[in-house]
């Protein structure tokens, strides 16, 4: 197995895709896709504009979906939810897709979203996508950061890290072998130093202090948490996880 570490949908190559692409965005959307399906939501499905969201949608009953949209942090008008993964109780999502866009976690996917096997990973549920790297060993491995348009993001490279930090303990591999590019090691060294205060570190993000001007505390607290739900967000046909 290869890991190689993209901070952004824009610095990941086009042309060839991997047989393993993960998406993070741990501020919050894929934070929020492993919640809803943790919740018993019957699929996600990710869009980056908004206009062929409901056109979709519309083709599903009003009691089987729910729309959620995020731009700039903060709810689109007339949908029934942003981005707040705490919104996502089961007695809200069971049994419902989610239809949703935010600015820059379904940008991610979709850059992605050719791979033979399409994951979604938080922190939330980092042991999960762990365990099916050790299990599957795909021989490439892609983790895209979905950064803030355009530009690094802290949380999901140090996300990028949990996951390679992990696969280097728990595999027969050592980083040498494991490392396809420096990103990777930066990234575990990010969160090697963070490990024991990830909150902290969403503290000094520009995406986690822009949260916080939102009143969103409670939403950093709970990303901030690792390996607390045993799912496994994976592409079932495109865009759909
Ligand atoms: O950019 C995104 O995709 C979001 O997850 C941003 S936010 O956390 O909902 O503000």
């Amino acid at each position: 197995m290869k890991l190689f570490v993209y901070h952004t949908p824009e610095s990941t190559p086009t042309g060839k895709a991997p047989d393993c692409a993960i998406a993070v965005d741990v501020l919050r959307a894929t934070s929020t896709i492993a919640t809803v399906l943790a919740s018993g939501g019957e699929a996600v499905q990710a869009f980056s504009d908004l206009e062929q969201l409901i056109e979709v949608s519309e083709q599903w009953p009003p009691e089987k979906r729910l729309r959620a949209g995020e731009r700039g942090g903060a709810k689109v008008a007339g949908f029934e939810l942003g981005n707040s993964p705490l919104d996502c109780t089961p007695e809200l999502v069971q049994g419902r897709r989610l239809f949703i866009s935010t600015t820059n976690g379904t940008r991610a996917l979709q850059k992605i979203q050719d791979s033979t096997t399409v994951l979604a990973a938080a922190l939330i549920n980092r042991a999960a996508v762990v365990q099916y790297l050790l299990d599957k060993q795909p021989e490439t491995v892609w983790i895209v950061g979905s950064g803030w348009e355009g530009s690094f993001s802290l949380e999901d490279t140090a996300c990028a890290g949990a996951i390679a930090h992990s696969v280097v303990e728990q595999s027969q591999l050592s980083l040498e072998e494991l490392a396809g590019n420096d990103e990777v090691i930066s990234a575990i060294a990010l969160y090697s130093h963070w490990q024991n205060d990830l909150l902290g570190l969403f503290h000094q993000a520009s995406h986690g202090k822009r949260l916080l001007r939102l009143e969103c505390y409670e939403d950093l607290k709970y990303c901030a948490q690792t390996d607390i739900l045993d799912v496994l967000p994976m592409q079932q046909e495109l865009g759909v996880l």
